[in-house]
């Protein structure tokens, strides 16, 4: 089944002011939707990140396109491979680990193999999971994904979460989240605060939720001396301690001490990191991404590879909308080794370009839709309005710590900086 047309759309949608080691996530949050069309009509879905970086790797694979099957895989991987040959997308908001040629090939991939994975699935009449051997599982456990955060953004309202700085706001934000979704485990994007005050944050979770599995995630921002403090002050407390310090070396080093796994989304980031990681034993959880891990087939391969060395699997989150959490959830399915619930940022966004109704959080899980394909639809006229921001914002990079500099002046982003 051949491609006939592409049709790339920048999107844009309101997102709060979510508080991280690199500052403040800005008004809108950047995406991008593509729409396979293929010779008899069939429309394959993916999204991925909207940065112009991103963008401009993903629009020089578009014109290669025509004509190939979407059914040929492994010669898209090969044709996304010689097409940006050489180039490496860096990001600027440095959450996502270090930059490479692997990496960025494996990302804009990613975006193009969903959807040809979804237009297969509609042309079978399967969905997505079916094409990914079956699932191991009839619901997908998501975590509830807590950020301390300002109350408003730069010349606005509040938002209707507030501000949540103080231990009891972020129990209140965490009883929202679990009463409107059902969730049974909590994280904490840490890195903003003081390590002492982040400690008192996720110690009022566990008194306010007891026996829920907790994880903090400040994204390098501690020392490893801060680090193995912080796994002795939470022993007992958290499931796993996420990224508490940059790089594999400083990882191992606080890994060799803590109680807990370690896990990441920022020193392994493509295969080319796992032996070394692996080696130092600076993890015992990897998460995965299928948007920047080469795909969902390549995320089934990591969680093999994860499953022989007794390293666990869980699911790392960026700002997303409706087609990456179907993607996440046919993939997460169709994994038997993942080993948590996966991340995501779906509650701090009031927008989609799907047709609601399809993806649905009961208990904090959403059951595998099965539908053809990823089992949602795109709905035209929400897709023509999150393009309409995109023209509007006027943004073109994801930047929190430019933004945070509008709040405080003296801002410095420095990761392992308590
Ligand atoms: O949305 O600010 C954020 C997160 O910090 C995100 O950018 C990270 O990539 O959620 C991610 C993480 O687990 O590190
Ligand atoms: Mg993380």
């Amino acid at each position: 089944m051949k491609i006939r047309d592409v049709v790339l759309t920048p999107v844009a949608f309101a997102d709060p002011p979510l508080l991280n080691v690199m500052g403040v996530h800005e008004p809108y949050a950047l995406r991008s939707v593509v729409q396979l069309v293929c010779e008899d009509g069939v429309v394959g879905l993916g999204e991925s990140y909207g940065d112009e970086a991103f963008l401009s790797e993903v629009r020089k694979v578009v014109p290669g396109l025509a004509g190939h099957d979407v059914f040929d895989l492994p010669g898209l991987k090969r044709l996304v491979a010689r097409t940006l040959a050489g180039t490496v997308v860096t990001d600027e908001h440095g959450l996502i680990g270090g930059f490479s040629i692997r990496k960025t090939i494996a990302s804009v991939y990613s975006l193009f193999e969903v959807a040809c994975l979804d237009a297969q699935g509609h042309a079978l009449g399967r969905p997505v999971v079916d094409l990914l051997g079956g699932k191991a599982r009839d619901e997908v456990d998501f975590s509830a994904y807590l950020f301390y955060k300002y109350g408003a953004h730069i010349g606005a309202d509040e938002d209707s979460w507030g501000e949540v700085v103080t231990p009891e706001a972020l129990v209140g934000a965490a009883k929202r989240m679990v009463d409107e979704y059902g969730f049974r485990s909590i994280k904490l994007k840490g890195g903003v605060f003081e390590p002492s005050q982040e400690i008192a944050g996720i110690c009022a979770l566990a008194e306010a939720f007891p026996g829920y599995p907790l994880r903090i995630d400040p994204n390098g921002a501690w020392t490893p001396e801060t680090g193995v403090r912080v796994a002795g002050e939470l022993d007992g407390v958290l499931e796993y301690l996420e990224d508490p310090t940059p790089g594999i070396e400083g990882m191992a080093r606080v890994a060799e001490r803590a109680s807990m796994p370690l896990a990441t989304n920022m020193c392994v980031v493509n295969l080319g990191d796992i032996e070394p990681a692996f080696r130092a034993r600076a993890i015992g959880v990897l998460l995965s991404d299928h948007h920047f891990w080469g795909g969902m087939r390549d995320t089934q391969a990591l969680s093999i590879t994860c499953e022989s060395f007794g390293v666990g699997l869980s699911m790392h989150s960026n700002s997303h909308l409706g087609i990456s959490l179907a993607a996440m959830v046919h993939v997460a399915a169709a994994t038997p080794h993942l080993t948590y619930a996966c991340d995501t940022h779906w509650p701090w966004k009031t927008a989609d370009v799907i047709a609601p109704g399809a993806l649905e959080f009961h208990g904090g899980a959403v059951t595998v839709p099965e539908r053809p394909g990823l089992g949602i639809e795109l709905d035209a006229d929400a897709l023509a309005v999150a393009h309409e921001n995109y023209v509007r914002c006027g943004l073109m990079k994801r930047d929190d710590v430019t933004y945070m500099r509008k709040y405080r002046p003296e801002f410095e982003p420095n990761t392992a900086r308590w």
